[in-house]
């Protein structure tokens, strides 16, 4: 089999790439390792920035997100129990969407669907191959048989746990890391939002977060030790939790209900450096995490693939190869951005084992520099609506 661009994974990033090139005139083939049903049962990311959602809709995978999903103009910080807004409109003239990844990869699919375009799944042992040469392939089995496909290039969207960027020596690769004391621990469950924007919330027993999927569907996390499992929290004990960390008149106005999902994610932020290595081109959480707290993984996958997507186009329609050789220093510029805002979002919210009394002053601080300063407010609003690609 021979397709000109191999993409290493379902998941967002890699059908968003595979839908975009497509409407391009260049043939793709994605490689899946689980089941479309696993891929579509994984929660994750809600929010979406102005440059994802449009690179959504310019895929032709747009129409249930625009019906669906909801325009946020801003979000809340609480602080033990004060709580201020941030109003992202008003301060920058962008807004956030607010629509699950699970529902953007199920559009993602139908329109790959739509388009006859192949997305194999189950495809188990994928190896890259002759990545520094002219002619790169992938092996990969499915149902026990060996298969090949050539191709022009591989584009590696195979999350943080991939064989992509494993793929690429170590002795060319710099990874960055920095892990977090803590993690998240998330539920999901059929309740009215308990505010029509989402809350992010420091309090001295940890961080919460109150954010939504639909007006009917909210979802709520609380920063827990690693040591933590999820057999550990009933739900009743999340409630009680999740209420002594937000302001008093919202937690006496929370819904609850029974948990449809519960999980615990830790945090961390990493990059590899660079994202390019012969005709492989890493892309999303196969060359960067971030924790969540400034909503950013998804986002940045969307940036990424809008690069990769541009140099793909200007090699095929133009022959020219500035837009694939800029591709990793384009993209990691912004991923930095993105890193910086996420790990200080982090930072200023959540309680750090072993923090100095003067560690606590500065997150304080810091936070009242943005309840009362509208340029840090407007600083704010750019990083968290997205920067421009
Ligand atoms: P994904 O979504 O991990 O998809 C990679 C796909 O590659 C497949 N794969 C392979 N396929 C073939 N061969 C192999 N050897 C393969 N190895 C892996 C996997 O099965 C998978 O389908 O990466 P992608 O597409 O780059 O998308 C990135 C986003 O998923 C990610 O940034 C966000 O979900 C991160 N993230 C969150 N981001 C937010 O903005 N807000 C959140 O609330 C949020 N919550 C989360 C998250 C990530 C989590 N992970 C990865 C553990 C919660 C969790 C639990
Ligand atoms: C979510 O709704 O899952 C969500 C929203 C915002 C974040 C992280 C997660 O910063």
């Amino acid at each position: 089999m021979r397709t000109q661009v191999a993409i290493i994974g379902g998941g967002p990033s890699g059908l968003l790439l595979s839908q975009l090139l497509n409407k391009a005139g260049i043939s793709t083939f994605v490689l899946e390792r689980k089941s479309r049903d696993y891929v579509l049962s994984r929660i994750r990311a809600g929010v979406l920035e102005t440059g994802a959602v449009e690179l959504i809709r310019a895929a032709g995978a747009g129409a249930r997100m625009d019906r669906e999903g909801q325009l946020h103009d801003g979000c809340y910080l609480a602080s033990n129990g004060r709580m201020f807004h941030v109003d992202f409109k008003g301060s920058c003239g962008k807004q956030v969407m607010v629509y699950g990844q699970t529902e953007v990869t199920k559009d993602l699919y139908d329109a790959q669907d739509a388009i006859g375009a192949t997305v194999i799944h189950d495809a188990e042992d994928v190896a890259l191959h002759d990545l520094t040469g002219d002619a790169p392939f992938v092996t990969y089995s499915l149902n026990g048989q060996p298969q090949r496909l050539d191709c022009d290039f591989v584009a590696g969207c195979d999350g943080f746990h991939g064989i992509s960027r494993q793929s690429m020596p170590a002795e060319v690769r710099r990874e960055f890391e920095k892990v977090y004391p803590f993690g998240w621990l998330g539920i999901l469950s059929r309740t009215p939002p308990v505010e029509h924007e989402l809350i992010y919330a420091a309090h001295d027993r940890g961080f919460a977060l109150a954010s939504m999927r639909n007006t009917m569907l909210s979802r709520y996390y609380i920063q827990v030790p690693l040591t933590d499992r999820v057999e550990d929290w009933s739900d009743d004990a999340f409630w009680t939790e999740l209420k002594l960390r937000l302001p008093a008149d919202v937690a006496a106005r929370l819904v609850t209900g029974p948990s449809i999902e519960k999980s615990i994610a830790p945090l961390r932020s990493f990059v590899t450096e660079p994202m390019r290595w012969g005709r492989l081109f890493l892309c999303g959480d196969a060359a960067h995490i971030v924790p969540p707290t400034g909503a950013k993984g998804l986002n940045l996958a969307a940036s990424d693939v809008h690069y990769l997507y541009e140099g793909l186009v200007q090699h095929y329609k133009q022959g020219q190869s500035d837009g694939i050789d800029s591709y990793s220093q384009r993209a990691l510029a912004r991923i930095w951005q993105a890193m910086r805002f996420s790990w200080s979002l982090t930072t200023m919210m959540h309680r750090f084992p072993g923090a100095s009394d003067y560690e606590r002053r500065m997150q304080d601080s810091e936070l009242a520099q943005l309840e009362n300063n509208a340029t840090a407010r407007r600083l704010m609003a750019e990083n968290y609506t997205g920067l421009p690609y």
